[in-house]
């Protein structure tokens, strides 16, 4: 998620250099809504066309300023000389009240790279065209999901920048390795995460013991009536460990995190399948086989 903050010239150029990497704010309903791993866009006040993006890393809580300022390094929140902190300092920009109601987060970041954020948005798109809406822009795929790779370039540069240097730069640093070029790089296709019905020739093997899905709380409800189903996608996508699960949890709001009894699924005659860039999937998980971590 991106979050888009306003910030003063001196703090927004110190942050933009990289000398204050720890933004101190209100914990205010805007602020509970950050998340790490986030991103946020800071703007300048002074001139609105001026921006950059940092990622959040970590989110420090305190119930004042005082507190704040007596453990978080000050030069690291964006003073030359931490012996004239302050913590009244902050009172210029919010009420004792406000304060006192709210609690204050010292939101540590890291600079995102513009090159890189831009390769991310281009990225997502890619997702987009070879997983969900290929027709958005006149892309066709075949049987098996493949794109040809000089249409798909000819396709995204309709609306951004690509070349065949960048996609490989995209294929290659992908995090989660969510694409595939075929042996001579002419075609393309995602690994897996589909919603149009595609083959992309998973074979199905046995699971391990236990496999995490990661969801949000107001889903709850539906998924202990219900189980889990694939919804949109092809698949129900489970994670082979607690943590990626509970990433892809936050995507949807407060996650929760669910074990599934993988092995008793698969003696009872359950298919699954590990893609390529190791994400298990199967059709649905009944709830028998559901079980929430605290
Ligand atoms: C929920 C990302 C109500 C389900 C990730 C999920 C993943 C139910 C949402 C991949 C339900 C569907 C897929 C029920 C399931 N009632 N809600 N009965 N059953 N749901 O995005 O698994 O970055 O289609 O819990 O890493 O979140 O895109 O699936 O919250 O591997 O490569 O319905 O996407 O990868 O959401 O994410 P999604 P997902 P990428």
């Amino acid at each position: 998620m991106i979050h888009h903050m306003k910030l003063k010239p001196i703090p927004f150029h110190q942050m933009k250099g990289g000398a204050k990497t720890i933004e101190l704010r209100l914990y205010d309903p805007k602020r509970q809504q950050i998340k790490i791993g986030d991103q946020i866009e800071f703007i300048n006040t002074q001139d609105k066309t001026e921006k950059f993006r940092v990622k959040v890393n970590a989110l420090h809580r305190f119930a004042s300023f005082s507190e704040l300022y007596r453990t978080l390094p000050l030069t690291a929140c964006g003073y030359s000389d931490a012996t004239k902190a302050d913590p009244n300092d902050m009172n210029q920009y919010y009420s004792l009240e406000d304060q006192q109601k709210h609690g204050v987060v010292g939101i540590e970041v890291e600079l995102v790279n513009w090159k890189d954020a831009q390769l991310e948005k281009t990225s997502r798109y890619i997702s987009f065209l070879l997983r969900h809406h290929p027709e958005a822009a006149g892309l066709t795929l075949d049987a098996h999901g493949w794109a040809n790779t000089a249409e798909l370039i000819e396709c995204v540069s309709k609306t951004r920048h690509i070349t065949m240097t960048l996609l490989e730069q995209i294929v290659s640093t992908d995090e989660k390795q969510r694409y595939a070029f075929n042996a001579d790089k002419s075609l393309i296709r995602a690994n897996q995460g589909h919603s149009i019905p595609v083959d992309v020739e998973l074979t199905s093997s046995a699971p391990p013991e236990k496999l995490w899905h990661g969801t949000a709380k107001k889903y709850m409800e539906s998924i202990d009536k219900n189980g889990l189903l694939s919804q949109n996608r092809l698949y129900v996508h489970l994670s082979s460990d607690y943590q990626t699960a509970v990433t892809v949890g936050r995507r949807h709001g407060e996650p929760v995190v669910y074990t599934i009894n993988s092995a008793q699924m698969y003696a009872d005659g359950y298919i699954f399948y590990r893609s390529v860039n190791n994400v298990w999937l199967t059709k649905n998980v009944p709830p028998i086989y559901l079980h929430k971590e605290d």
